[in-house]
């Protein structure tokens, strides 16, 4: 009996996927597959026939070019353009000026939509349904048909839609990593995908999809260029490329910027200096941009690391940030560009507490910044962790836009392979509360320029994607910069829900796979920071490609490379003291946030060992000691991985063969390197704490050398992380 069960679960799981054709995950959320809910597809298909729309302009062409696909696709008939709005089914579609529009008292909707938002609805027009869709620009229009189309891809109901949204942030840019030799920084899905050798000539169709996922999700804006940048970007050929980048994304309201390099007027234009106070200098950048903008008019404008890293800037000619930023921002202004002025400064001496160094620099700099600069800050003051507290400029520059810089390519976070959805980090950064200006001044109404009322707001992701198939390495990766986008535009989104979105538009509407993938997800970020760096640990990451355990890296060139200098673990206990006792990191930020993190009483347990070094045998909130809670939490983090692993076996059959093998084999990849982690740390830290393992705790499977002596996944003569 029971193996008559069994082989009826096995045969009907094969017939389920049989049914499924393979996915290779190109088609992102913009899948359009026929509505799976009969009675969702039976109520679509009498409420929607057709679409009127005048598409006049660039932007209203890709507006009714995607909802005829995306239409057709949902719907499983062709869904065409009719001029004629006046029939039942019809999805009208125009900005405010258009005249199926502008007769349909819409004002008031309107009015809430804002320059780049829209509203979608369904209503009487004439007597008869239909579904509007209406905009004060052209942009609006398209992200209100990308809305509509989500709309029907979860499965909501025609009959209530109506929705107004505006976006709460202006500037929403993808940051590229790429270098001009196709290879990306930190990129963990393949090669760049601008394909300079080719470019001007060739428009691969893939600029294309880039730039449709981008506006589905309200991207505006993409860095295309490294910010460890390289000048060769700006001489005549390379701009030519960047125009024709340019016009590909132009029709999806994405505007271009690129990384300018500080020592450029040297680099590739003769001068002996780059000094931001010469006038020839000063010059020689006008020159430029007017260049550019000569190329492409609406160049969105400069983004620079300078001083940082090694990366020339105006301290080499002992001026300011803000001389510097100044300078580019008098260039581009006349055109209406922007600069972002990175704050992720530090310099080659070894500073006291490197996470003070941005605050050290900038703060005194509140004020001296045209208005067309902002700052970009990173959300961390270190450097895109599994979890930090929020980077205290936040709270401490009230006179200068700040542009909010995310880290979605997971450089830290297990890369391609490990499943972190980074919505619930993002979401964590964004409601941090700074309380400058009293209780609830988040980092997210700093940003949006609410708190300060600034003219303009901006917030960068960097990016995660390249040539690969699946454009981000994993299936999964690629929720990551769906959640960005979505919080981009409007940073009040739970996480939950963009998950919930993210799922039914790419994987499946199935509720037996929306449930257990939403756990999956949102759970992922919380037990990669267990199975890293538990209870405040940070950047104990292996050296330079910061990917697996190395806890033990010490003696490097800059001791704020090293892991030791982070953990500073000794016999009495761990943890970075960075109260007044110590570094007085705490001391940058406003009070009430100071007073929480520097007192061991009210330091959450997420950050303790951020701001504390803790006695091994000291109890926490659990009632276990400190070794025995590190304990504790790297055992969590295995088991949450393991669960994990288990609920996505669970659902095969439900999610195509292609796709759920390829995270299947990710997942496993993923246990082992949790289990890797959990052991070499622990085998690590415990030669400082000299305390046992509490009992029904698994012992690291190997001693300690054995972690140390492993190269992952540096050696490429050996098959990915042998002997994890
Ligand atoms: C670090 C990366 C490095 C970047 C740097 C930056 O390791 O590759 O160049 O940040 O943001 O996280 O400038």
């Amino acid at each position: 009996m029971l193996l008559l069960a069994a082989w009826c679960v096995a045969s009907a799981s094969v017939r389920a996927q049989a049914a499924l054709p393979d996915e290779d995950g190109y088609d992102l959320w913009l899948r359009y597959r026929l509505v799976s809910s009969p009675g969702r597809l039976a109520e679509y298909r009498r409420g929607i026939h057709a679409i009127a729309i005048d598409a006049s302009t660039p932007l209203l062409q890709s507006a009714a070019r995607e909802l005829q696909l995306g239409l057709s696709g949902l719907l499983g008939r062709p869904v065409t353009v009719a001029r004629n709005a006046n029939a039942a089914g019809v999805v009208i579609v125009g900005t405010r000026r258009s005249a199926a529009i502008a007769s349909l008292g819409l004002q008031a909707d309107l009015e809430r939509a804002g320059a780049e938002g829209y509203m979608v609805r369904t209503m009487m027009v004439r007597g008869r349904q239909a579904v509007v869709i209406a905009a004060n620009s052209d942009a609006g229009v398209l992200y209100g048909a990308f809305a509509f189309l989500r709309h029907l891809q979860v499965q909501g109901s025609l009959a209530s839609l109506r929705e107004v949204s505006t976006p709460r942030i202006q500037r929403r840019i993808l940051d590229h990593w790429d270098n001009l030799d196709r290879s990306v920084e930190r990129g963990y899905a393949g090669l760049s995908l601008w394909a300079w050798d080719s470019l001007p000539a060739v428009r691969n169709p893939r600029y294309r999809d880039y730039a449709r996922a981008n506006a589905s999700i309200g991207i505006n804006g993409t860095v295309l260029t490294n910010v460890n940048a390289n000048a060769t970007v700006l001489t005549a050929p390379y701009l030519a490329k960047v125009a024709a980048l340019a016009h590909e994304f132009r029709p999806w309201g994405i505007r271009v910027y690129l990384t300018a390099r500080f020592s450029a007027p040297i680099d590739i234009g003769r001068l002996k200096t780059a000094d931001p106070l010469d006038p020839s200098v000063r010059k020689w950048w006008k020159d430029k941009t007017d260049e550019v903008y000569r190329a492409i008019p609406d160049f969105g404008g400069w983004l620079v690391k300078a001083n940082s890293e090694g990366q020339p800037g105006p301290q080499d000619y002992r001026r300011t940030h803000a001389d510097g930023a100044n300078m580019l921002a008098d260039a581009v202004g006349p055109h209406g560009g922007i600069v972002m002025w990175r704050a992720f400064v530090y310099s080659n001496e070894v500073p006291v507490d490197r996470v003070r160094q941005a605050a050290d620099e900038f703060v005194a700099l509140d004020g001296k910044f045209r208005p067309n600069v902002m700052v970009q800050v990173k959300n961390g003051a270190l450097d895109f962790q599994p979890r930090e507290p929020f980077h205290p400029l936040f709270g401490a520059m009230p006179k200068t836009p700040l542009v909010l810089e995310l880290q979605v390519t997971k450089e830290y976070l297990g890369q391609d392979t490990h499943l972190a959805f980074l919505g619930p980090l993002f979401e964590e950064v964004l409601d941090a509360d700074t309380w400058r200006a009293g209780r609830g001044t988040t980092v997210a109404r700093v940003v949006d320029g609410s708190v300060d009322r600034h003219r303009i707001s901006g917030v960068a992701g960097v990016a995660n994607i390249g040539t690969d198939r699946n454009w981000t390495g994993s299936q999964f990766n690629q929720a990551n910069w769906y959640a960005y986008g979505r919080l981009a535009w409007d940073h009040q989104l739970p996480s939950w829900m963009i998950a919930g979105e993210w799922i039914r538009q790419t994987l499946s509407n199935d509720p037996q796979v929306l449930a257990p993938v939403s756990r999956m997800m949102l759970g992922s970020r919380e037990a990669l920071v267990n199975y890293m760096t538990p209870l405040g640990l940070h950047h104990i990451m292996a050296e330079g490609h910061h990917y697996g355990p190395g806890p033990w890296v010490t003696g490097l060139n800059r001791a704020d490379w090293t892991s030791t200098y982070y953990h500073r673990a000794d016999t009495i206990g761990i943890g970075f003291d960075r109260t007044a006792t110590g570094s007085n990191a705490v001391a940058q930020y406003a009070g009430p946030v100071r007073d929480q993190f520097a007192s061991r009483a009210t330091v959450p347990d997420e950050n303790l060992l951020w701001f504390h070094h803790v006695r091994w045998t000291d109890r926490l909130r659990s009632g276990r000691t400190l070794w025995d809670e590190l304990v504790y939490r790297y055992s969590a983090g295995v088991d949450s991985v393991r669960g994990i692993k288990r609920t996505w076996e669970g659902l095969a059959g439900r999610i195509d063969g292609a796709r759920y093998r390829e995270m299947d084999a990710f997942l496993g990849i993923q246990v082992r390197e949790a289990k890797w982690w959990r052991d070499a740390s622990l085998a690590y830290f415990q030669t400082f704490s000299r305390q046992p393992f509490p009992a029904g705790y698994e012992r690291p499977a190997h001693p300690l050398e054995y972690y140390q002596r492993l190269r992952c996944p540096a050696d490429r003569t050996r098959p990915r992380c042998d002997g994890v």
